[in-house]
């Protein structure tokens, strides 16, 4: 198969031949925790690094490989890494990058566990971790400076949706020496592949829309070949442990097969949930990409190729409203985790950005109302159906007498 192959077509076939596999059209799975040397001397040039092959799948493995190859053809990268969970990537990651009296920029916004591991781990390391409004390109610029080594944001952000110009920041950032590392994981490599915009590296929880079902928690991260072996070999292999199972990269695998038809879907309902809560009195604020009221849709054209299927809203009443929606629901699933088959919904405040402090969300553009949706892959009537019997049966409850 050609390299110049359809994204579809490489997450399907690429890097693997059936016929070197007893023409086995599925990819085996390489369960082996240690690999066996020829000679002793050819054992030695592995660890030496002067041999290539596979010795122990803390390192290396087989079908992990694969799925290595796959996301980094996907992404537009030389080479690729499978971690134990999106949160191993990023650990992995910034502690191999990261020495103490570095500064590191980020975003406002971050997942709770991000934000966590930059506030309790980096910055107890001795990291100065800074945090600038990067919707704001020219804050990025004057925030940078010669100590600045890692200029680090999601787009979209989990979970209020800001979006962040990867070629904007990136021109900036590589001004002052500083890597740019992007959390792809709300978009995926179908809507916006960051190391073509200028990215250093990219990230992502693989839990979500690139396993897609729900099944797996795992982490992927791409880059340049070399920085990628070195996060193999000093955050992956010693300073975390942070491997990816062979049977959790075979999910993957299998997820990545449908990614392209999946995140068509995805972002058709979404479109279509979105537009319809915008139109419900009781919901004052609805932030999708895909909306003429999107404060930034100028950058969601210009480096998403759909706006995604993650939707946030505030309701008229606060999050008492939210709540009762929440608890009135019966087809979407209250959960937290985002990009499954099922749609599911969660509060931030109190779930996946419990790690900040109430005057931190407030700082941090998070606010105590915001309600996530991540849409399935259900019909959309049925996810709307599903909405609007709940705002019937909260106004219901609203009017009755107490
Ligand atoms: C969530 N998010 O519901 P894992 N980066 C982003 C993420 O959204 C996440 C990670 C990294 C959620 C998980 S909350 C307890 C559940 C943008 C995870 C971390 O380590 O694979 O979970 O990825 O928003």
């Amino acid at each position: 198969m050609k390299n110049t192959a359809g994204f579809a077509t490489r997450a399907i076939h690429h890097a693997y031949d059936p016929m070197s596999h007893e023409g086995a059209l599925t990819p085996p799975l390489h369960l082996s925790s240690t690999f066996v040397f020829e000679t002793a001397d050819a054992g030695a040039e592995m660890f030496a690094g002067a041999r290539e092959g596979h010795f122990y799948s803390r390192i290396s493995n087989p079908t992990t490989d694969l799925l290595e190859q796959r996301i980094a053809t996907l992404e537009g990268a030389e080479a690729g890494l499978a971690l134990a969970s999106g949160m191993g990537a990023i650990s992995a990651a910034l502690w191999t990058i990261l020495s103490p009296g570095d500064e590191l920029i980020t975003d406002k916004t971050l997942y709770g566990c991000t934000f966590a591991f930059m506030r309790h781990g980096l910055a107890k390391w001795g990291v100065t971790i800074t945090h600038v409004d990067m919707t704001d390109v020219q804050a990025v610029s004057a925030a940078v400076s010669d100590k600045t080594k890692v200029v680090y944001f999601e787009t979209p952000a989990n979970p209020n949706m800001r979006l962040v110009d990867i070629a904007g920041v990136s021109e900036i950032a590589h001004t002052v020496g500083a890597q740019v590392i992007v959390d792809n994981t709300y978009a995926t490599p179908y809507l916006t592949q960051p190391i073509t915009l200028g990215a250093d590296l990219v990230l992502h929880s693989a839990t979500k829309y690139l396993g897609g079902h729900g099944d797996v928690v795992a982490g992927l991260l791409v880059g340049r070949a070399e920085q990628i072996a070195e996060i193999r070999l000093v955050g992956m292999k010693d300073m975390t442990g942070s491997v990816m199972a062979p049977f959790n990269a075979m999910l993957i695998l299998r997820g990545l097969k449908t990614l392209a038809l999946r995140m068509e879907r995805h972002c058709s309902t979404a479109h279509q949930v979105a537009t319809w809560l915008e139109a419900q009195p009781v919901v004052s604020k609805v932030y999708y990409p895909g909306l003429e009221s999107f404060a930034q849709q100028d950058i969601a054209t210009r480096q998403m190729v759909k706006p995604g299927a993650m939707i946030a809203f505030e309701m008229t009443g606060g999050y008492a409203m939210g709540k009762a929606l929440m608890d009135h629901l019966s087809l979407i699933m209250r959960a937290v985790s985002l990009g499954d088959a099922e749609s599911l919904i969660q509060h931030p405040a109190s779930m996946t950005h419990s790690t900040y402090t109430p005057q931190e969300r407030a700082a941090h553009g998070i606010s105590e109302g915001l309600v996530r949706l991540s849409i399935g892959l259900e019909d959309a009537d049925d996810i709307i159906a599903d909405l609007g019997q709940a705002l019937v049966a909260i106004a219901d409850k609203q009017a009755a007498p107490a």
